[in-house]
């Protein structure tokens, strides 16, 4: 049994997130998750939300909100809509939490004992009006590289430029629309990452088990050169400089950069699992208190990974200390909304609240797996997600279920039926089974999302493949013990279909176990001799169909969810 911790990027507090969010880091973190738990592995699964900065800041104000009692109602809002998605984390918790605080300056002060914090005074946007220094977003105005009239201070999101507050020309204050503003020199805290070059190359070198994306935006990173960056900003809202209670000199006012604090969020979210569950969060993130036996697997689209590459080892490697450092870094393209962005105020895409309204996790869950955006992007659109789902979820998996079960209930009492002998049909159905469960580990095992999916569904189609062939349909009436034989593989295969399909659709292959008799501690991944996989269930044992698994997705209601969430003209 191995030790496997695994999050997933902090979904930012601002808002519940689109389906891409979830695609590509929350919904694939849970698959893994899921799988090496029926693998019979010990898993710890930690996310958070990722509270702080100046995004939270502006998101409540525009609600009228304190900022903490924002940030409160938000994580619920996102806790509930992972709990709507089957996401199984161990531990949901909060950068803004106590642990996460008492980290962050921990690992503030030991960076600067290293030599690899310094002070250094920099030009910021002041506002007289609103007497306060305007971070990042605070300030908008006009791009200095395309023209854009609305840039923001962090990035224009006209051409994707990453900015500085005073790059932009006819700057405004986002509080006040006041353009009385002036260019302040003031102290932050700067992380000197150029100190780090080598030592962050040398651990990427020997990163051998990273997916190629995530590997080849490191050196992306690496080869450009670090840069030292500022690690503190002018904001209230935030984890404050702070050590042991007492405020740094000149620096009252201000708090840790989001993106310092967001990862430590990891370990801080385990110190909270640990606190609620009588755990012991050290042992998963201390090598020298247990967890140099972990395998660290992280999540992210690809947009977060310099943050993982380069940043957050610079804080961990930094330290000198023996924390736990990523083993496995899977990272995401983009799922776009028919190839471009999701937008909530263009009514372009859906998020994951509004999904729920309309269909059950399950159904995204599958869409959303066997398209991963793992190669390249992947785009969303509603006619290739009626297709997935009543074709595999509807017809090939549902409607198998359905069948075999119908008939074994007016054919056998709704019991597994004895009679009949393993014959060249069985030896067809464990031979293909046999390869296809071996490739489909495989695959969930390396992260092959896609991959696995389509081993998934492949299975699926093997049973749809052996009724043509075992035909207990039309043998009943004049064989009844081959028909018998049939019906009974049909269902020991079904108990695998069910069983490979939980990492995936956690909920419906429930259903089908639980109409099976198959008891909770017997659904683990399945392993060993096929005939035996085959012949398990016992003789006897009473199977009631399920209600129905999945309903088929209509033309009408393709029109209806375009209508409301866009569609191809959008
Ligand atoms: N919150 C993701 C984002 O909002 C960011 C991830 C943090 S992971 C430590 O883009
Ligand atoms: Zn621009």
């Amino acid at each position: 049994m191995a030790r496997i911790l695994i999050t997933s990027a902090l979904p930012y507090i601002n808002g519940v997130k689109h389906l891409g969010n979830l695609a590509g880091s929350m919904l694939p973190a849970d698959v893994y998750a899921r799988f090496q738990r029926l693998r019979g592995h010990d898993v710890l699964y930690i996310c958070a939300t990722d509270e702080h900065g100046t995004p939270a800041e502006l998101a409540a104000a525009s609600s009228d909100m304190d900022v903490r009692a924002y940030c409160d109602e938000q994580h619920d809002i996102q806790k509930r809509a992972g709990d709507g998605f089957s996401l199984s984390y161990d531990y949901f918790g909060r950068t803004s939490n106590a642990p996460n605080i008492e980290l962050t300056q921990h690992f503030a002060a030991v960076l600067e004992e290293k030599g690899l914090i310094e002070e250094r005074v920099e030009h910021q946007v002041f506002s007289i009006d609103d007497d306060r220094f305007l971070p990042d977003r605070y300030v908008e105005g006009t791009c200095p590289h395309c023209g854009f009239e609305r840039a923001r201070g962090d990035q224009c999101d006209n051409c994707g430029r990453l900015l500085e507050p005073t790059d932009l020309k006819e700057p405004y204050s986002k509080i006040s629309g006041s353009k009385n503003l002036e260019v302040r020199e003031t102290a932050h805290l700067h992380l000197i990452q150029t100190k780090m070059e080598g030592k962050i190359r040398a651990w990427v070198d020997a990163s051998t088990e990273w997916p190629s994306l995530a590997k080849s935006i490191a050196y992306k990173w690496l080869d450009e050169g670090l840069r030292d960056r500022s690690i503190t900003r002018d904001l209230k809202w935030g984890v404050p400089v702070a050590k042991d209670g007492v405020a740094r000199p000149g620096f009252e006012t201000k708090v840790f950069y989001v993106w310092f604090d967001a990862p430590i969020g990891y370990i801080g979210a385990t110190w909270e699992w640990a606190e609620a569950n009588n755990g012991d969060w050290e042992s998963w993130w201390r090598t020298d208190k247990g967890a140099d036996d972990v395998t660290y697997v992280q999540f992210m689209g690809k947009d977060n990974v310099a943050f993982h590459t380069v940043s957050f080892p610079a804080t961990i490697l930094g330290s000198e200390e023996p924390w736990k450092s990523v083993d496995k870094l899977k990272a995401f393209n983009w799922l776009t909304w028919y190839g471009g962005k999701f937008s909530t105020s263009e009514n372009r895409g859906v998020f994951m609240d509004q999904a729920l309204d309309i269909l059950p996790g399950d159904y995204w869950r599958w869409y959303l797996t066997a398209n991963a955006p793992e190669g390249s992007d992947s785009a969303f659109t509603w006619d290739h997600f009626q297709s997935l789902i009543n074709k595999d979820l509807a017809d090939v998996l549902g409607n198998y279920v359905n069948r075999v079960l119908r008939f074994n209930k007016s054919r056998f009492e709704a019991v597994v039926p004895a009679g009949g002998e393993w014959g060249e049909h069985e030896d067809w159905l464990a031979g293909e089974m046999d390869a296809r469960l071996k490739s489909a580990a495989e695959n969930f095992e390396a992260m092959e999302f896609r991959k696995a999916a389509g081993d998934v569904r492949a299975i699926w189609a093997l049973g749809n493949e052996y009724l043509t062939r075992a035909e207990p349909w039309t043998k009943f009436k004049t064989d009844p013990d081959a028909a018998a034989i049939g019906v009974r593989t049909a269902l020991n295969f079904m108990t695998v279909m069910a069983k490979i399909a939980q990492p995936v659709i956690p909920n419906a292959a429930a259903t089908i176990l639980d109409a099976l008799g198959i008891a909770e501690d017997e659904r683990a991944w399945p392993q060993g001799e096929a005939k035996t996989l085959l012949t398990a269930l016992p003789t006897g044992q009473s199977v009631e169909p399920p209600e129905v698994l999945f309903k088929k997705i209509e033309e009408a209601d393709i029109e209806a969810w375009s209508e409301r969430f866009g569609g191809a003209e959008g």
